[in-house]
């Protein structure tokens, strides 16, 4: 780079990076939604997610798994010679299932380059038969085919002598291993990477979490990257915040605050790297309303494909892909650059997003009236639509009728409104059974309480005094009895306190950890019409932490 360039790149960055929604590196990003990560490497020889001790994990962590020596994993990359793979198909498949861009592994935590490195020998084209450049031929084809690519690049590396720490049941030596020798070798493949293979919009940072950001520099690689690839997108695993956060296998309840850009990345089966003996497909269904879903609250979904080490997709990710392609071919309006939903809270019957003053109603279950209600719409509807379909006559906040036609996964309607959106905050109340069900996102929490992710089904947790509480409010069109069910979870040592629920009493019982939640019958309540006040508090603490809750449910009677 000239210098006068680099003088303009080091005044660029030294300028602070415009919000999310002003800057112009997101502009594609915010368009494109949908992307496939591909996990691909010398794992994908064994293609096993045993665990040496006969559990079941995720097959790039082989050498972790099986706890082998460095020496014995190296076996596996004379093996690893994917004479089927075809970038033009890879990338064929991925624009056929309306993923816009790719992001693939450059280096997994074995430390296996998938490119020619000058920087080690641990690489294909050495170590491997493999003397193709996969990462080249796949930047040509996503230039051909206009599908931007990433690169994943692992920090951890369990086979370059100089990353610390080893692994516990290594028995090469520590000793004159420099982890700054080793930052300097990972800046050198990144510059490798990003200077080699055109344009890349993602740099996908992982394993970062046993090192410091001090260790690993990551304000200096960071920086490096920016300079190199202006317009590059990085994640929030290089120590730093950066672009974007990635929730793993989850969908976070909610949209990030401040309009934080996310991308949830997970796995179409249960592996990440491709597992001969891993069938547990995601049904499309899923993975479409994964997408939805993550497209209603604002993010990104990173779609993950395990290629074999032949070279191919799996023949169930094909079928996948193909079928949420076959759906976003019909209903992508309503998920390319859309925004989050402009409701605290989903319809019952689906998901809702936003382009400006339209909305998509995506219609999981159509309500046995026909009515699809938008609760705290204000702005009367001009007209709606079944994107490909019929027209719908509207009411009010309402769109009537049903159409013959119904998309099993997930029908979209497309909602013109008379004038500008707004919105007004609609009190809880009965679903269309007349229960309540009460969900943390919709509490007053009291307190240190926080709302967590609960792997995608949020939960309150964090309760460590006795002073806080839960409390929600909500509107009763009628007076009526309710039974009261409590979905908790508390580990045996927090088994013992004294808690009341919607003012019925309960003691805690262990249901074995955080994580298992158990439904508790309590008794019934006798509510009045109107606002209704309904709370958890502590009566009398004995443990140190009370409990986690994930729903209070109340039953008409
Ligand atoms: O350890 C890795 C794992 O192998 C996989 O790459 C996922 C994908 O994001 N990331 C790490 C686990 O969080």
């Amino acid at each position: 780079m000239s210098s006068l360039c680099l003088a303009v790149a080091t005044l660029a960055l030294s300028q602070p990076i415009a919000p999310p929604n002003e800057d112009h590196r997101f502009k594609w990003w915010n368009e494109a939604k949908f992307g496939m990560f591909i996990h691909w490497g010398v794992y994908s020889v064994p293609a096993d997610n045993t665990t040496k001790s006969g559990g079941r994990s995720i097959a790039e962590w082989h050498l972790s798994n099986q706890q082998l020596q460095i020496s014995e994993y190296e076996k596996y990359a004379p093996q690893f010679n994917p004479v089927k793979f075809d970038a033009r198909a890879w990338v064929r498949k991925a624009k056929d299932a309306g993923m816009k861009y790719i992001v693939i592994t450059t280096k997994h935590h074995d430390g296996f380059a998938l490119w020619p490195s000058k920087l080690t020998s641990w690489r294909v084209g050495a170590a491997s038969p493999f003397t193709r450049d996969p990462l080249k031929e796949l930047a040509q084809e996503c230039k051909r085919q206009g599908i931007r690519l990433g690169f994943y690049h692992s920090i951890m590396d369990w086979h370059h002598p100089d990353y610390l720490p080893r692994r516990g049941w290594e028995t090469r030596s520590a000793s004159g291993a420099d982890m700054n020798r080793y930052v300097d070798y990972m800046k050198g493949q990144i510059r490798e990477l990003l200077t080699g293979y055109g344009p890349i919009s993602v740099l996908w940072f992982d394993g970062g979490w046993e090192r410091n950001e001090q260790d690993l520099r990551s304000k200096e690689v960071n920086q490096m990257i920016r300079e190199l690839q202006p317009n590059i997108l990085i994640n929030d695993r290089n120590r730093l915040a950066e672009d974007f956060s990635t929730p793993e296998q989850t969908i976070p309840a909610n949209a990030l605050p401040n309009g934080r850009p996310w991308e949830t990345c997970m796995t179409i089966n249960d592996t990440w790297g491709f597992a001969k003996d891993d069938h547990n497909w995601k049904p499309t269904k899923t993975l479409v309303r994964n997408l939805i879903d993550i497209a209603s609250k604002g993010g990104n979904f990173l779609l993950n494909v395990g290629p074999t080490a032949i070279g191919e997709f799996p023949p169930e990710t094909d079928t996948r892909l193909a079928e949420v392609g076959q759906w976003l071919r019909k209903y992508g309006k309503a998920v390319y650059g859309s925004e989050k939903s402009p409701f605290k809270r989903p319809p019952s019957y689906g998901r809702v997003t936003r382009k400006g003053d339209s909305l998509f109603l995506h219609v999981f279950d159509w309500p046995a009236n026909g009515e699809l209600t938008i609760p705290g719409l204000k702005t009367p509807i001009r007209s709606a639509r079944v994107l490909g379909g019929p027209s719908l006559s509207a009411e009010g906040a309402t769109v009537v009728g049903v159409p013959a036609e119904k998309n099993p996964i997930a029908t979209v309607v497309e909602v013109r409104l008379r004038g500008k959106l707004e919105v007004e905050d609609v009190p809880l109340g009965p679903d269309a059974r007349g229960n309540l069900v009460l969900l943390p996102n919709d509490a007053t929490l009291h307190g240190g309480l926080q709302v967590e992710d609960g792997n995608g089904t949020p939960n309150v947790g964090f309760w460590l005094k006795s002073t806080d509480s839960i409390e929600w409010n909500a509107q009763l069109p009628a007076s009526g009895q309710f039974k009261v069910s409590l979905v908790y979870a508390a580990e045996p040592a927090a088994a013992g306190n004294e808690i009341s629920v919607a003012g019925l009493p309960f003691t805690t019982v262990s249901t074995g950890s955080w994580q298992s939640y158990r439904m508790v019958d309590l008794g019934t309540v006798s509510l009045p019409s109107g606002n209704v006040k309904l709370n958890i508090q502590v009566k009398k603490m004995t443990t140190g932490a009370v409990i986690n809750v994930r729903q209070l449910v109340l039953t008409k009677i």
